[in-house]
């Protein structure tokens, strides 16, 4: 045999092997448990980045060790394949999106398999397969049938340099999750899901079945969904003849409002101003909010703005008149768009008031303290007894809330109501690569869904990529134009394509089912494999696709499609792949291949004197060129050595720092592996001949004792995702290998089970390596059916002390005992010890005594 670890020998053979046996392919109702494991599917960019390696290994380890554990395990892989960059490559190369797509997946394919993921092919799919969406075009039309998807003209975000629509959670800090272009608001016809319908069950589900998320995407997702108790009071708007609703949660304030604030996008805004001279102000303002951005809105050091609309409204409890304003920071869609102003106890409101001049009114009192509205510096929000409010002065604020609430609910003037900050979900994208809305638009019969048996509703091939915005659907005649599917009549396509999130909402429950050909997927199949046991996937979508897919999960569900209530039982958020920065004073940013480290420790450019800035470690990124390519680190190290750094230098929710030395360490570690057993070889020529424990010499039995705690500790991590521990456990445990010197059968015996235990063990890890040291120790098959290996508790106990046992003075005897023995049973076994009976024979014991760790004391006389 080659002595040799040489991974570029043996890694490509077994990926192939594995292939052909079909090892990884998963079918319904196979023996075992199910276990369906699944990381959040890649866009196909066309290059692996580290962050998928590392993504990806930590679901493959999973997914192996459920394997060997006798679980029937789903490992499915695919392509997010929808999205901007294709289109963006179209306009600027001229490939055709569909091209550039399909071949950016082959070459991804070809670099996971190069890693050797235990993926179940057969499953495999891009969401851009007319196969696949026809299915979410078809639940559309019946979300459309039942209400749930709604068509609404409003104000949404728009990113100007994509040209197109985004979601809420598309927009981060005011701008474009893509290209980061400050977001706008444009108003449109769009398509919306009603995400609000499930609010509260999406809110519930957190804590009813998602005991085994992260805290961090839990407290997102409430966050996300808002929930807020509160009351809707009414009050007259004499010029409107009608009333203006405010939604507030401090009715215990309402003695304290001096104005009102109302959305400037309000439809009564016009009418509140008409006629009078602030009339064409109050109007430009109206023009210029609505244009800003919503988010931006909301934040605390937004500066407030606003304009009197000439209206007044009756405060229903006081009587009182108060101004209404037009308001920057009053948001349309949260509540009801209205505000009741209370500047003394409210912090917006206050700075408000501070700048129009308007009163300030002191309804809560703190305890034990004035507060003077003319020097106050900010609101008091805080608790106190109720002062200025006729039938409630003097009770605590707290309870004031209530009481005031029930108060005007007699007086009919209000009423308790749950507000949720959650918006209904805009899905229309004026893009092309996406999946066509199955949408058609007849004169006579308004909107049609595409009828089931003219589904899919396909992109059509030839069409014009520009960069002069409008959905290139739009332009296409042939696709635009078509006949209304009820009466005939000539009619119009929907031009604008799925938000991508669509496809990603369902393709967890597709994997189950892949070839299902008369809907999403066979409810056996679906039955038997969902929800997702374990799910992987990045913190940055808590509240974007983690959100989504939790409500589309639900609507399947009560479509009949899927049987559980949430999509996966448990999720872990990997942390990030990390780099130091390289810059050059001209030239910018440099990859770490341009970089040279001098003797001294300072950089240059390679072959240059040229210094280099050594900056921040930050996530790995092509703007920064901190990268290391995949490909490049396999060809060198091979794939194993690139997956167990992966896996070895941080726990998987945390982030990593990649270093050379790192990858170079967990090389090392495996050519020591292969070594130790390579130089063992002769040992599986022979039968095992087994050994008993009990009788084992100290170091025979140290290396069998540090093996099963080895087998505990990989066990106990992996089950709970701790996989840098486990490998940790292996390095220490070769250690322990490589230092034992067996003498004879029982410690071949022992060395053997370490060594095979080790090959084990590495096997989710470093699989090649393992799978070729299985088949030279002679062992037929592959590491992950051959089952993972079971520790024996009688053989964990922890080392023994040694304790002298002294008789009248002398010590006669040495006892090896557990630390944690009873001194009774110490005494027993003393006493049983040959060579201390030899001394107590036929003597009376007159004193005996343990002193704990220590020694056995025994007087006979
Ligand atoms: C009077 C008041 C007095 C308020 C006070 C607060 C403190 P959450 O917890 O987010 O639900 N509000 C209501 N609708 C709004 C909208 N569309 N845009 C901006 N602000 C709005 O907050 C509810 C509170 O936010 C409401 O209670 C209202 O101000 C404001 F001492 O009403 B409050
Ligand atoms: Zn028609």
């Amino acid at each position: 045999m080659s002595r040799k670890y040489t991974p570029s020998d043996i890694e490509a053979k077994w990926q192939k092997r594995w292939d052909d046996s079909k090892l990884f392919n998963a079918e319904r109702g196979e023996k075992g448990e199910k276990f369906y494991i699944l990381e959040m599917f890649p866009y196909p960019s066309g290059a692996i980045h580290m962050g998928h390696v590392r993504n990806y290994a930590i679901g493959d380890v999973i997914a192996r060790f459920k394997m060997m554990n006798g679980f029937n395990v789903l490992h499915p892989m695919g392509w997010d394949a929808f999205g901007m960059p294709a289109e963006n490559a179209a306009i600027e190369r001229g490939v055709h999106p569909a091209d550039w797509t399909y071949k950016n997946i082959d070459n991804m394919r070809a670099q996971f398999k190069r890693l050797g993921y235990a993926y179940d092919w057969t499953r495999e799919f891009a969401t851009c397969d007319p196969e696949y969406f026809k299915w979410e075009q078809l639940v559309f039309t019946k979300l459309v049938e039942k209400g749930l998807a709604y068509r609404k003209t409003s104000y949404v975000n728009w990113c100007p340099v994509d040209q197109t629509v985004l979601a809420n959670e598309q927009v981060e800090d005011g701008k474009c999750w893509r290209c980061d272009t400050e977001v706008t608001q444009k108003e449109m016809t769009q398509w919306f899901l009603r995400n609000t319908e499930y609010a509260e069950e999406l809110l519930s589900g957190i804590e009813e079945h998602m005991q085994q998320w992260p805290e961090e995407v839990k407290i997102q997702q409430r966050n996300w969904i808002g929930k807020s108790y509160g009351t809707e009071i009414e009050f007259e708007v004499p010029k409107l003849g009608e009333n203006l609703t405010v939604f507030t949660t401090r009715p215990d304030t309402l003695f304290g409002v001096t104005f009102m604030s109302i959305a400037p996008e309000h439809p009564a805004v016009p009418k509140l101003c008409a006629g009078t001279e602030q009339e064409e102000d109050v109007l430009a303002f109206v023009e210029k909010i609505k244009k800003e951005d919503k988010f931006k809105r909301t934040a605390d050091d937004y500066k407030k703005e606003g304009v009197f609309t000439g209206a007044y409204a009756i405060n229903p409890a006081t009587g009182d008149k108060v101004p209404v304003f037009a308001a920057n920071f009053v948001l349309y869609e949260y509540g009801t768009g209205a505000v009741m102003a209370v500047p003394g106890h409210d912090q917006r409101d206050f700075e408000f008031a501070r700048t129009y001049n308007l009163p300030i009114k002191i309804v809560i009192q703190p305890e034990g303290e004035t507060l003077d509205p003319d020097t106050m510096e900010a609101a008091w929000t805080e608790n106190g007894l109720m002062v200025n409010s006729a039938p409630f002065d003097g009770t605590p604020n707290r309870k004031g809330i209530d009481e005031v609430s029930a108060w005007l609910e007699e007086r009919k003037q209000g009423k308790k109501t749950v507000q949720f900050r959650l918006r209904d979900w805009c899905v229309s994208r004026q893009r092309y690569w996406g999946t066509p809305i199955p949408i058609i638009y007849c004169d006579k019969c308004g909107i049609v869904p595409v009828p089931e048996d003219q589904l899919p509703v396909t992109l059509p091939e030839n069409v014009e990529f520009t960069s002069q915005g409008g959905s290139p659907l739009a332009k296409c005649d042939d696709f635009v134009n078509t006949t209304c599917p009820t009466c005939g009549a000539a009619a119009k396509r929907e031009t604008d394509t799925f938000d991508t999130f669509m496809e990603s909402s369902w393709y967890h429950l597709r994997y189950t089912s892949r070839n299902c050909d008369s809907g999403m997927a066979d409810p056996e199949d679906a039955k038997y494999w969902l929800p997702v046991n374990f799910y992987i996937g990045g913190i940055e979508h808590a509240v974007g696709h983690l959100m989504y897919v939790r409500f589309y999960h639900k609507v399947l569900r009560d479509l009949g499609i899927v049987f559980s209530d949430e999509p996966a039982t448990r999720l872990l958020t990997q942390g990030m792949v990390c780099m130091e920065t390289y810059r050059h004073a001209e030239k910018g940013w440099l990859f770490p291949s341009e970089v040279e480290r001098k003797a001294d420790g300072s950089h240059v450019i390679k072959g240059t004197d040229e210094p280099v800035t050594v900056g921040r470690v930050e996530k790995m990124s092509k703007s920064k060129r901190n990268t290391v390519d995949p490909n490049k680190l396999i060809d060198r190290f091979g794939a194993d050595t690139v997956r167990l750094f992966s896996l070895f230098a941080a726990p998987p929710e945390k982030s990593l720092e990649w270093n050379v030395a790192g990858v170079e360490g967990a090389h090392r570690f495996l050519n020591r592996v292969w070594k130790t057993i390579a130089d063992h070889l002769d040992m599986w020529q022979q039968d095992d001949a087994g050994y008993d424990f009990d009788a084992l010499d100290k170091n025979a039995k140290a290396l069998a004792r540090k093996t099963h705690a080895t087998i505990k500790k990989a066990t106990d991590d992996i089950n709970r995702v701790q996989l840098n521990t486990a490998i940790a456990a292996n390095m220490e445990l070769i250690n322990d290998i490589s230092r034992f010197k067996p003498a004879g059968e029982a410690d071949n015996a022992v060395l053997r089970e370490s060594l095979e235990s080790i090959v084990a063990m590495l096997s989710p890890f470093a699989p090649h390596i393992t799978d070729e040291l299985n088949e030279l120790m002679g062992r037929s098959g592959y590491t992950v059916v051959s089952g993972w290996p079971t520790y024996d508790e009688a053989k964990l106990v922890t080392d023994t002390i040694t304790m002298p046992v002294q008789i009248n003075g002398k010590v006669r005897e040495n006892l090896e005992i557990a630390p944690d023995m009873q001194p009774d049973a110490i005494i027993a076994l003393a006493m049983e010890s040959p060579k201390v009976q030899k001394w107590i024979e036929g003597k009376e014991i007159k004193f005996s005594k343990v002193i704990p760790g220590k020694m056995v004391t025994l007087a006979v006389k």
